[in-house]
């Protein structure tokens, strides 16, 4: 594994991850809609749209593994997530089996699953539950990566991330967080580990509030560094500052469950 290609490059996670994978790797392609500023040597920077199929196989041309972050971060209306996270999507895994890629490490979401209670511990094995339209898309990039991957012989890994950062910042954050230090430890999984086919696994770091049971990333060999729990005193000092949120505090997935909800809250809860 020499030449790595990061879409989303320019955007949070990958800002954090890229000076953490340049020592492992011969050559670093990044690509997003904007260049980022703090360009490194061994970094190339190649602009792309993700919804334009010819500039997608042109980032992905002569390059062995890829990192995908790119697309819509976030809920969205449909359109952009559809364009960015659909379309996008499939872009890109098909650009890597022409090209020849041989592995892709896809960022899936911890909101492909959202819609499950924080009291309920999840494998990676569970139905999808997506808690918005931006879940549903990360659930379509996993299935797309199994298909590519069963069909076509890509090594593909799906990473449901959680919240990637320096800190947890509020008490959902405490289960989901996860360190740039274990993100690009997962990664490097993905992209170097023999023999790999399809797997999926929770971005989360060692966190002792978890609803992720990740015995897949242990079985993988994933021994995370990084605890929530020493930094519990100042996330809930902020999540006393946070509105109540009876349905986003009841799910996984916190506010991306809570927006636009329309259910029958107390009736679902009873049978969630
Ligand atoms: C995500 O999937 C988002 O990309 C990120 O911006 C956060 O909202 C994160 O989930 C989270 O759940 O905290």
């Amino acid at each position: 594994m020499k030449r790595v290609l990061i879409t989303g490059a320019a955007g949070g996670v990958g800002t954090f991850i890229r000076p953490l994978m340049a020592p492992h790797y011969e050559a670093i392609r990044l690509s997003d809609l904007r260049e980022p500023e703090d360009l490194q040597a061994g970094e190339e920077f190649i602009a792309a749209d993700l919804s334009d199929m010819s500039a997608v196989d042109a980032i992905c041309a002569d390059i062995d593994g890829i990192v995908h972050l790119g697309g819509h971060s976030v809920e969205g209306p449909w359109e952009a997530i559809h364009q960015a996270n659909i379309v996008g999507c499939y872009n890109l895994f098909e650009a890597a089996r022409r090209q020849g890629v041989k592995r892709v490490v896809f960022a899936s979401s911890n909101h492909a699953v959202g819609f499950y209670p924080r009291s309920t511990t999840i494998d990676t094995n569970v139905a999808l539950r997506p808690d918005s339209r931006y879940g549903v898309s990360k659930g379509f990039g996993e299935a797309l990566g199994a298909m590519y991957a069963f069909k076509y012989g890509l090594g593909v890994t799906c990473l449901r991330i959680g919240n990637v950062g320096e800190e947890p910042l509020d008490e959902r954050r405490l289960a989901i967080w996860i360190s740039p230090e274990d993100l690009v430890q997962l990664i490097r999984i993905g992209l170097e580990r023999p023999d790999l086919v399809f797997e999926i696994m929770y971005g989360i770091s060692d966190n002792a509030r978890s609803w992720f049971d990740n015995a897949n990333a242990e079985r993988l060999g994933y021994a995370p560094q990084g605890q929530a729990e020493m930094f519990a005193a100042e996330a809930m000092g902020r999540q006393a500052d946070l509105p109540a949120d009876p349905v986003g505090d009841f799910y996984q997935g916190g506010t991306f469950c809570s927006a636009e909800y329309a259910a029958a809250f107390e009736d679902l809860k009873r049978r969630s």
